[in-house]
């Protein structure tokens, strides 16, 4: 239905605003505000421009309360400029775009105040969080938690070239299987990438895709000026020479103007009659205002795209841009950085009929009544329900989790038999836990979890292999209120899920206790989106399992090194590394308690697990061991008074090193084993207490391995041990200033038995005693582990 005159005057005038502001913003932050380091902000101006038209159509009237955008990184000073209009951005924040404090260069959740939806940045992630918050609303409504509240659609604004990215082709293939609903991806098909301008016909390969895959696909081609146009005798000829046009011609052309048009249209379509008079009739301006007039920069066509969709499949928008348009640099091909001169700001100000000292005015130089715009805005569907991000309340978490022990067992088995336990009970946390793998259920222990709870979808679909009453240990049914999200392989889709379904209780308003578990090394496969998921101050737990060299006849692929750094490292996880099952129940209930913690303060969880079976120590579990535990260190052997080497060790090694310390005793005096259950807690801790003691000075606060450390002679040397990178834990002889050899494994790829591997990489008894004695004045330890 064509958009009736006075929205479509009121929103057209809305968007030459938006225009006007994001690329005001930028310029502001480049010539008015100059930073102090000189960096030009670059990168913005052409590529906001091509949105303007389109968000302004979403934000100002096809939005409704419940939707949710995931804007295109570049395209942030458009979406602050809307915000600003609607009196949810300050100028303050403007003024300072990429400045301190200020408005973000890409849109932030965590750092934006205003009402980011989905963070975007690192391309391609943010599209595919819109397809699996969708998924996420479908489980929240499945399990009945939606209560009265509308369905949302998933929004994302993607630059054309973003689509290269494969993560986005992964979830594609993973929405199709769970039938994806309520998703819209606007593509800006300006045909232009930051380098460059993107190959022909990429459109047709979309489409196809896309249709392939289920999705309506919608191309908005024309504008309304350009489809009169082709009404008009010899349109029918212009309409095939755009067709036609190479996208780079197209481009170049739109930055020469609308002389070179003329003159290009003139040589190879003017000699047919209508069509010279079609545009002979123009004048240069106008033949440009014609020949830019694409679908995406036509309010009347994006609105009518938009407003066509009458059911909730997912669809795809192709909506034709020029990248930069509006700006004098429109369409040329080096415009991704491009900025305007203040020359060229000032001609076209005064083109806008801005005056100087009132560019931030929300309605200088528009020609409508401000109280009318105004009012519009109001009414914005949007805005209705005032405060869009939501809360829920926290979940109950019990002080113990329990489990069934047994002598010997492995982390992974633990972390499968507390999950169990807990599926066994009828609790608020086992209705709350929702888990998923990337095909790696059965072998990582979910499937306890699973048998119990049940695989999710939106139709039951009973386990054949059960119907047919073929003996299999696992119960393989979905159902509407299964609990387990099947993925197929690909780990970026793991974490994005974890960060939709992370999400929920500001998206939902329904809180979701997600866990994923996936194989260590893998963790690598999705880092992007793991950091994107915390950077978006999701909340999950992620078990990974197995860890280091612990699988080891499976070789190099399987073995990961790097993974306990890049626990400490990323923020918004906090990582641990048991050795046994009982710190696992412990950190898994602190887990759950810490993911519901107010932002700030709470934040995911990793858990590096194992498969080597190890000998259980038989121990109650007191207050204090709880908190030391989580805190990420705990004494299993307490050092004496004039200790002469302490073996610190993380996760499965634990074996070597009790067996390094009992041999290491015979030789040297008051030796001490620490357990080091959370190497990125600890050092967290001590960088923390070391700020609040400069901040405050004099404070005599000493954070947890301080406190460990604190009573060993100084002469005392340290000798670390984990199953991954030594540089995990080679921090700890800075703590007390004590001599340290980090012993850890550098190198992967090997095959062989848990034994040769750790002789190999020496992390087995034999090198910690090595280490042992190396730091330590005395005779040579006499006992050492015989080979097997
Ligand atoms: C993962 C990732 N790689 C590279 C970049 C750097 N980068 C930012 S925008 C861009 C290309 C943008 O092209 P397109 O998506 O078509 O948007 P346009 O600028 O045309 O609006 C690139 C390579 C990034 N932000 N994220
Ligand atoms: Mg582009």
């Amino acid at each position: 239905m064509p958009i009736e005159p006075a929205r479509l005057e009121m929103l057209s005038a809305l968007a030459r605003k938006v225009l006007w502001l994001s690329s005001w913003t930028i310029h502001h932050a480049n010539h008015v505000r100059p930073s102090r380091d000189g960096l030009k902000v670059g990168g913005h101006q052409a590529s906001s421009a091509s949105l303007a038209t389109i968000m302004s159509a979403l934000y100002f009237s096809v939005l409704r309360p419940q939707d949710r955008v995931a804007v295109k990184p570049h395209a942030s000073p458009v979406f602050h400029a809307i915000q600003y209009l609607f009196g949810r951005q300050s100028r303050d924040k403007l003024e300072n775009f990429r400045g301190f404090k200020g408005a973000q260069s890409y849109p932030s959740r965590t750092k934006d105040t205003d009402d980011v939806d989905f963070s975007t940045g690192s391309v391609g992630l943010g599209v595919a969080q819109t397809l699996f918050s969708s998924l996420v609303q479908d489980y929240v409504k499945a399990h009945g938690w939606m209560k009265d509240r509308p369905e949302g659609r998933m929004i994302a604004l993607v630059g054309d070239a973003e689509m290269d990215e494969g993560n986005i082709f992964e979830a594609l293939l993973e929405g199709w299987k769970h039938g994806l609903r309520n998703t819209w991806w606007v593509v800006d098909y300006n045909r232009q990438s930051l380098d460059a301008v993107v190959r022909e016909g990429l459109w047709e390969k979309f489409e196809a895709m896309f249709r392939n895959f289920g999705w309506d696909v919608v191309i908005v081609k024309y504008g309304t000026l350009m489809q009169s146009a082709f009404a008009e005798p010899g349109g029918e000829a212009l309409k095939g020479w755009i067709d036609a046009c190479p996208n780079a011609m197209y481009a170049a052309l739109c930055f020469q103007g609308g002389a070179a048009f003329r003159k290009r249209l003139r040589d190879e379509i003017g000699d047919q009659g209508a069509v010279s008079e079609l545009i002979d009739k123009r004048s240069d301006d106008e033949l440009l205002d014609l020949m830019s007039n694409l679908g995406g920069h036509d309010m009347a066509s994006m609105i009518e795209a938009f407003e066509s969709i009458d059911h909730d499949r997912p669809v795809c928008f192709i909506a034709y841009t020029i990248k930069g348009i509006g700006l004098p640099f429109q369409g040329h091909k080096d415009n991704h950085a491009g900025l305007m001169t203040v020359t060229q700001m000032e001609k076209w100000r005064a083109a806008q009929n801005i005056r100087t000292g009132h560019e931030w005015e929300k309605f200088e130089g528009l020609s409508q009544e401000p109280t009318a715009l105004e009012a519009f805005l109001a009414n914005a569907p949007f805005n209705r329900d005032g405060n869009r991000r939501l809360s829920a309340p926290a979940i109950e978490v019990p002080e113990w989790l329990s489990f069934k022990p047994s002598a010997q067992m492995s982390t992974q088995q633990g972390f499968g038999l507390v999950l169990n336990e807990i599926a066994r009970g009828d609790t608020e946390l086992a209705a709350r836990i929702v888990t998923a793998s990337p095909d790696v259920t059965v072998s990582t222990n979910l499937g306890a979890w699973v048998n119990r709870r049940g695989l999710f979808a939106r139709a039951e679909k009973a386990d054949l292999f059960r119907s047919e009453k073929i003996p299999s240990t696992f119960n393989w049914d979905f159902s509407p209120k299964g609990q387990h999200i099947e993925l197929g392989i690909a780990e970026m889709n793991l974490f994005i899920l974890m960060s939709a379904l992370g999400l929920s209780h500001q998206i939902n308003g329904q809180r979701l206790l997600p866990i994923g578990t996936l194989y260590d090394p893998f963790i690598e496969r999705g880092l992007d989106a793991l950091n994107y998921a915390c950077y978006q101050d999701a909340r999950f737990m992620v078990a990974a399992t197995p860890s280091g060299i612990t699988l080891a006849p499976e070789g190099g692929a399987h073995q990961s090194i790097a993974t306990p750094l890049i626990g400490m490292a990323q923020d918004g996880l906090a990582s641990f590394e048991p050795a046994f099952v009982d710190e696992v129940a412990v950190i898994m209930g602190w887990g759950f308690r810490h993911m519901q913690r107010d932002a700030g303060e709470g934040g995911s969880v990793y858990l590096r697990l194992s498969t080597r079976t190890i000998e259980q120590p038989q121990r109650m579990m007191t207050p204090d061991m709880q908190t030391a535990i989580t805190e990420g260190a705990y004494w299993l052997r307490e050092p004496g008074p004039n200790c002469d080497v302490v073996i610190a060790y993380s996760g499965a090694v634990a074996p070597e090193a009790i067996e390094a310390v009992g041999l290491i005793g015979e030789s040297r005096r008051d030796v001490g084993l620490l357990a080091i259950t959370s190497a990125d807690r600890l050092h967290a801790g001590w960088t923390a207490a070391r700020k609040l003691r400069r901040d405050r000075r004099g404070l005599p606060y000493l954070s947890h391995i301080e406190k460990l450390l604190a009573p060993l002679p100084r002469n005392c040397g340290i000798v670390t041990v984990i199953d991954g990178h030594p540089a995990a834990l080679g921090w700890l002889g800075s703590v007390g200033g004590h001599r340290l050899e980090a012993l850890g494994v550098e190198h992967f790829g090997q095959t062989g038995t848990i034994d040769d591997l750790y002789r190999h990489h020496g992390i087995d008894a034999n090198a910690i005693i090595d280490a042992a004695e190396s730091l330590t004045a005395g005779a040579p330890v006499r006992l050492r582990k015989m080979a097997v």
